[in-house]
């Protein structure tokens, strides 16, 4: 008989020591979520032959150009999750504000935060493309309002994200380490292919968009400066830079390999009023919580991103995630800035 591996299922109820009231919910409710990761990596995979490609001709909350997708995948995702009976409310970069599970389904004690389609602007050239997740518990009975979502990355309960690339990967932590399962098109389950995913605390390897070089402050010109110097310079050996366009796919990589990935705030973003690019809630929390749970660091120069205490929903914060050796190369240099 032909084996298939341990499914997302499998591993999830073997993994799962939650007290037996709640049980299964996890497991059930991450389900649904590889159900709708599947869901989009069909369209993903059929591009223009689904007619999926392109701009939708409208904006999001955040001022940004929708493509058709993201607003597809927006409500793949929703039309998945909200009959799991496990939700209480769902927040997303695609809506201004939560949106609570219609009366007509049960609700549940989870609150999931997602970007539907990370680096959608990889989509029209068939670059790499994602979704993030974020899954915290509710604490009132009452249905959510805005300010239930607002909770520092340490009390998410699960964060993971799915990779649209050559593979279908979804890669996940529950708090006992990250696992990726890749999927499986022929029996169309998510399989697992990664188990104990840890990130190498030392690399030669960093992504940062370096169009931005004029914009960036003290401690990322000197830190990409003494990168770029090589093997002459004060690091004493070459550096390699990546910068794929999603943040999964740089993310995912530095999972695999190693490597630091930097969204600092910088001189353009200061003008503009803004604490960075990233969101904290379903870009930065998710991939910080895997990022550390892999044995890495998640920072944003100044205190570790899952410490932060919200206070908006679409919250941006500066980012730099993955090596630990690296990344706390960096924190200091924003630490001598500081008494500079
Ligand atoms: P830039 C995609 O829009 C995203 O949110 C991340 O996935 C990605 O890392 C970053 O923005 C890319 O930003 O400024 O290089 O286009």
């Amino acid at each position: 008989m032909s084996q298939i591996g341990t499914t997302l299922t499998q591993f999830l109820t073997e993994q799962d020591n939650s007290p037996a009231e709640s049980r299964g919910e996890l497991t059930a409710l991450l389900g649904d979520v590889a159900t709708a990761c599947k869901r989009l990596s069909h369209l993903v995979r059929m591009g223009e032959l689904a007619g999926v490609l392109g701009a939708a001709g409208q904006e999001n909350v955040q001022g940004e150009d929708q493509k058709k997708l993201d607003i597809i995948a927006n409500e793949v995702f929703i039309d998945s999750m909200q009959r799991s009976g496990l939700l209480a409310g769902v927040a997303s970069e695609e809506m201004d504000s939560h949106y609570p599970i219609p009366s007509q389904f049960k609700r549940g004690e989870y609150l999931l935060a997602f970007d539907p389609l990370d680096g959608s602007s990889n989509i029209d050239v068939n670059g790499s493309t994602g979704t993030i997740f974020s899954i915290t518990r509710h604490a009132g009975k009452d249905a959510p309002s805005d300010a239930d979502f607002l909770k520092s990355g340490r009390e998410q309960v699960c964060a993971g994200y799915c990779l649209y690339s050559s593979a279908s990967m979804l890669v996940l932590t529950t708090g006992q380490g990250v696992t990726g399962f890749t999927l499986d098109n022929s029996v169309g389950e998510f399989i697992l292919s990664h188990p104990d995913i840890t990130v190498p605390a030392s690399t030669s390897e960093y992504a940062i968009n370096a169009s931005y070089s004029r914009h960036w402050l003290a401690p990322e010109k000197r830190y990409i400066d003494e990168c770029n110097a090589g093997v002459d310079g004060p690091r004493m050996r070459n550096f390699n830079m990546r910068w794929a366009g999603s943040m999964v796919g740089d993310v995912h990589r530095i999972l695999c390999r190693g490597g630091v990935f930097i969204y600092p705030l910088d001189a353009r973003l200061k003008a503009d009023g803004k604490e960075g690019k990233l969101r904290l809630l379903y870009e930065a929390n998710p991939m910080g919580m895997l990022i550390e749970q892999a044995g890495g660091m998640a920072h944003t120069g100044t205190q570790p991103i899952l410490d932060i205490e919200p206070y908006t929903l679409h919250q941006r914060v500066p980012v730099i995630m993955g090596s630990s050796e690296e990344v706390a190369r960096l924190v200091e240099y924003h630490a001598d800035n500081i008494n500079d």
